[in-house]
């Protein structure tokens, strides 16, 4: 499997609220390292990228997809913020810009009132919360920078993925996304997610395949088997059918107001999104059993692409998760998912999400890919 990784994201390093206390976040660089490192004794091969530091030397291509897809303002935020912070003396330049202030919908009894909670803010502080929502995503000194490396890496996945020829065994490929992207929608970060890396990469599959000759329009399934709900990627396909989303998470967790098996979709996209929440403490054989369910319903969708939204916080000692998978169980997991004659056969790219187990976190990675390559022979 190639492995797309680009130094640039391991430079955001920031701190969030949790538990009462503000402290490093858990979604850290040394996550990259473990990867990297148990990387290195197997035969996977690790290509590395350089997105160049500078907004004007990325691909054009590249910018506007993350343009067209997420909010100018909210970009410009994440760009900014912590600069204009520091500058106005609210911040060390080593600390994280982090919200204290939310619009939240029921502020207001009066309906005529819910306009005021719409508009960006020009108050500093009270703009970090309007493009949050949550204290886990601080900004940071070079947060923007491993953003933009990371949706790249998805973007770049998909340029390889999609421009090798048919005859090229080229079928998957795994982007070290870090930021995760998952949890943010297209105005607000929240989860460690900023910039959704799963909505760029499918935008990035729609746009090459209407390059092709001839054109065409894709169908695309999005596996989502991080422990948490990714709220951001079923918000932006909720009411589209040509993208079905399908998410194995815990019950009732964070993002706690979204991933219920009632949340199927709306209009055009009714039936084209899937909810598979498990309870706290379920082992693998739950697990499985879901992934059952989840494989049948891609199957059904007939998709010519799979993007996998792949966390590890899943693993039974996460400090963020409450599953109690281990790490031969993603061996399990991977081949269970390429076992079926279609997804055993599509084109895939592979995205990570969260893991917080920096010790276990490159072990469970190459179990998992280990697992997902030995279908293919
Ligand atoms: C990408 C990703 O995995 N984001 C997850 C962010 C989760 N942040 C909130 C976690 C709250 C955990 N509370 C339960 C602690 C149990 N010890
Ligand atoms: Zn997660």
């Amino acid at each position: 499997m190639f492995v797309l990784f680009d130094p640039a994201t391991r430079l955001h390093k920031a701190e969030e609220f949790l538990s009462g206390k503000l402290m490093p976040a858990w979604e850290c660089p040394a996550r990259i390292d473990s990867i990297l490192s148990s990387l290195e004794s197997t035969n996977h091969q690790v290509v590395t990228i350089q997105l160049a530091g500078s907004d004007e030397s990325r691909s054009k291509d590249f910018c506007d997809l993350v343009a067209a897809t997420h909010d100018a303002s909210y970009l410009e935020h994440l760009r900014t913020a912590h600069s204009v912070w520091v500058a106005e003396g609210a911040l060390e330049p080593h600390g994280s810009v982090l919200p204290e202030c939310f619009p939240v919908k029921r502020l207001f009894n009066s309906r005529s009132l819910e306009g005021n909670l719409e508009q960006p803010p020009t108050d500093i502080f009270a703009r970090s919360g309007f493009y949050a929502f949550d204290m886990s995503s601080g900004i940071a000194e070079e947060t923007w920078a491993s953003v933009m490396a990371s949706a790249n890496l998805a973007y770049e996945g998909v340029r390889r993925l999609m421009e090798s020829g048919d005859g090229k065994r080229l079928k998957s490929i795994t982007a070290l996304t870090r930021p995760p992207g998952h949890h943010c929608t297209t105005s607000m970060s929240g989860g460690y997610c900023y910039v959704n890396n799963a909505v760029v990469a499918v935008e990035a599959i729609k746009k090459f395949a209407a390059r092709k000759n001839p054109p065409y329009k894709p169908k695309i399934a999005i596996l989502d088997i991080d422990f948490h709900h990714g709220n951001g990627t079923q918000d932006y396909f909720y009411s589209k059918r040509d993208v079905l989303y399908v998410s194995i998470h815990g019950q009732d967790e964070f993002p706690y107001y979204s991933g219920s098996e009632q949340e199927v979709g709306e209009g055009e996209g009714e039936g084209y999104n899937l909810n598979l929440p498990l309870p706290c403490g379920s082992s693998v054989e739950q697990y499985l059993e879901k992934v059952k369910l989840a494989v049948r319903r891609i199957e059904e969708h007939r998709p010519d692409y799979l993007v996998l939204s792949l966390g590890f916080d899943t693993y039974m000692l996460d400090p963020l998760g409450a599953f109690k998978l281990d790490t031969e169980d993603y061996a399990a997991i991977a081949e269970r998912i390429r076992f079926s004659d279609l997804l055993g056969q599509i084109p895939t790219l592979i995205l990570l999400e969260g893991g917080y187990v920096v010790e276990r976190l490159g072990d469970n990675c190459v179990a998992f890919l280990d697992g997902w390559e030995r279908r293919l022979d």
